[in-house]
């Protein structure tokens, strides 16, 4: 029996329109674009049923509050399909699928991100293979996880980053090798994947946080920030030098970060570089974080980052606990040692 995958289309550009403003989705569009790909009801394909979001939205529009909606769409159609594809913008993906790999707890079955650069009904659009390709994906019940489809890549969701603006592989993993590829055939390579999880499926929302994150630069004044780090701030992320370094030509960061820390907030150390891990202490100019009491971001994505961090306050945990659970393994957002 042909397996069912629910659609869930958020917006982005793969069902926009031209308009005098720039590219917009439009309302009952995409539709009508998707009844003339023929493809899409080849009895190769698993049955599909399409849910629309209204309002559709660039993605640059996504917050938490669209994040609970696709999460309790999922929640209210888990036992009627075999997975779910997930259609939205490309610009803040990475994030959308990072935040729902942590809300889908005891998630069984594939949930499947993807999108397109160019509109489906343009001439040359990336969008019928990312669609057709992820339906597909979308039925192998050995994916027990959020994934992102583009450009001929699976990458788990909260490894994702956009690497390019305009390109058609738009996407990239990478701190973790891809879960699939997609060419003549559909190669998966199931020892990347999620083992399927034990507990139950349940949604966690996610609630308002407050979350800061700066990015250094050489000669970047710390004092500039100093009215961000006040009580509200929940957590604060910084993406620092290579393996977690920061510069220590003044005695203004430290004592932010201290001050960050006595205010209860999370204080979580990234890297700018694309590739590889933190590790406070290696050098001089990253021991003093440690020391300060801030958290590795390991070689988590700034997106698997600020995405964890809301997730972990939403469940309520307090800011010394959601120190230690940032540092954990959760979905595979990070790699231990
Ligand atoms: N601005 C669009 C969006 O993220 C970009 C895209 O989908 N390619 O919604």
């Amino acid at each position: 029996m042909n397996k069912r995958v629910c659609i869930i289309y958020t917006g982005g550009t793969i069902g926009m329109v031209p308009t005098r403003d720039g590219y917009q989705p439009k309302e009952g569009y995409f539709s009508g674009e998707l009844e003339k790909i023929r493809d899409l009801y080849s009895d190769a394909m698993p049955k599909w049923d399409l849910i629309e979001y209204d309002p559709l939205l660039d993605s640059s529009n996504i917050t938490y509050v669209q994040w609970n909606r696709m999460a309790n769409t999922i929640k209210e159609n888990y036992e009627r399909y075999d997975g779910f594809v997930i259609l939205h913008g490309t610009d803040t993906m990475a994030y959308s699928a990072s935040a729902l790999s942590f809300m889908l707890e005891g998630l069984k079955k594939p949930v499947i991100f993807t999108g397109s650069q160019i509109p489906l009904y343009e001439l040359r659009s990336d969008g019928r293979d990312n669609l057709i390709t992820s339906l597909m994906i979308a039925a192998n019940s050995d994916i027990h996880e959020v994934c992102l489809y583009f450009g001929n890549h699976l990458i788990r969701g909260n490894r994702a980053v956009k690497t390019s603006a305009d390109g058609l592989i738009a996407f990239s993993s990478p701190n973790y090798p891809v879960l699939a590829k997609a060419g003549i055939d559909i190669e998966y390579f199931p020892n990347r994947f999620l083992p399927e999880p034990k507990e139950p499926f349940r949604v966690t929302e996610m609630k308002p946080t407050s979350i800061g994150v700066i990015k250094l630069f050489p000669g970047i004044h710390f004092d500039l920030f100093a009215p961000i780090v006040n009580k509200d701030l929940q957590a604060l992320v910084l993406e620092t030098f290579g393996t977690g370094n920061i510069p220590n030509y003044d005695s203004e960061l430290p004592p932010l970060i201290s001050k960050a820390i006595e205010n209860d907030t999370a204080v979580v150390v990234c890297t700018q570089c694309m590739q590889g891990t933190v590790r406070l202490g290696t050098y001089e100019t990253s021991s003093e974080l440690a020391r300060a009491g801030a958290a590795s971001g390991s070689n988590m994505t700034t997106e698997a980052t600020v995405t964890k961090l809301q997730y972990l306050f939403s469940k309520g945990f307090t800011a010394n606990e959601v120190r230690d659970w940032v540092e954990s393994d959760l979905r595979g957002e990070l790699t231990i040692g």
